[in-house]
């Protein structure tokens, strides 16, 4: 007999109906992704990591464009799984950096990835500058779906916080105030952050291409 708590979790193969859901996989190796775009598509549609694709890669960004990198992404798992596959390339852009750290945001201050060292570098740039203004975007692009690859962006204004403000959330969220919002995004339940942030405006415009 199945309990009470199993017979509560949806099944993420299937909707409601019982009809299966659309397949994805989804091209990255970044956990915090994977957690926030499985939380928006629930019931919707059906992202499967490179973990359980069986797939160990890491692809290098060496395009100058989210839509450029977000296709090298897509288009090598595509390769190897034959699978119709998303990927995400997101980043922060803060206006009075000229756009910066842009498509550079993982390796700002160098190494892959060092959030902590990101922030800081990001603070100590803004010093002095009167213009905080920002966004977080993520070009989402899916291959092996159509013809030729789809191309989705979601985007989310804001102002760069003048200190650290919150825990949860990764990368700039303790940094990222979203506009009409006091908090930053790691002061947000995942389910705040969800409803208004780049991944799921794109995430939720994904789902709309595919119904
Ligand atoms: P994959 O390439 O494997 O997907 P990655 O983390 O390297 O993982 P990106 O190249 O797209 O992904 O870089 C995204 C960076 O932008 C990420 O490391 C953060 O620094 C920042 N970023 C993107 N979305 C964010 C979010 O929702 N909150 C905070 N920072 C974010």
């Amino acid at each position: 007999m199945k309990s009470a708590s199993n017979k509560e979790l949806p099944d993420p193969e299937f909707n409601h109906m019982g009809v299966p859901l659309p397949k994805l996989v989804f091209a990255t190796n970044n956990q915090h992704k994977i957690d926030e775009a499985q939380a928006i598509v629930q019931g919707k549609l059906q992202l499967i990591s490179l973990k359980e694709a069986g797939v160990e890669i890491e692809v290098d960004e060496t395009e100058t464009t989210f839509r450029g990198n977000a296709f090298l992404k897509a288009q090598a798992v595509w390769e190897i799984t034959g699978l119709p596959c998303v990927a995400d390339d997101s980043g922060l852009c803060v206006n009075a950096l000229g756009g910066e750290p842009g498509v550079f945001s993982s390796r700002y201050a160098g190494e892959a990835g060092n959030h902590a060292k990101n922030n800081e570098k990001l603070l100590s740039e803004l010093l002095g500058k009167a213009d905080r203004s920002a966004y977080f975007t993520t070009v989402l692009c899916i291959v092996g779906m159509e013809n030729t690859p789809i191309y989705i962006e979601g985007r989310v204004n804001g102002v760069i916080l003048t200190q650290m403000q919150g825990k949860d959330g990764f990368g700039y969220d303790p940094l990222f105030c979203p506009e009409g919002e006091n908090r930053s995004f790691a002061e947000m339940l995942a389910s705040e952050k969800n409803a208004m942030s780049h991944r799921g405006r794109a995430f939720q415009s994904l789902m709309d291409y595919l119904r």
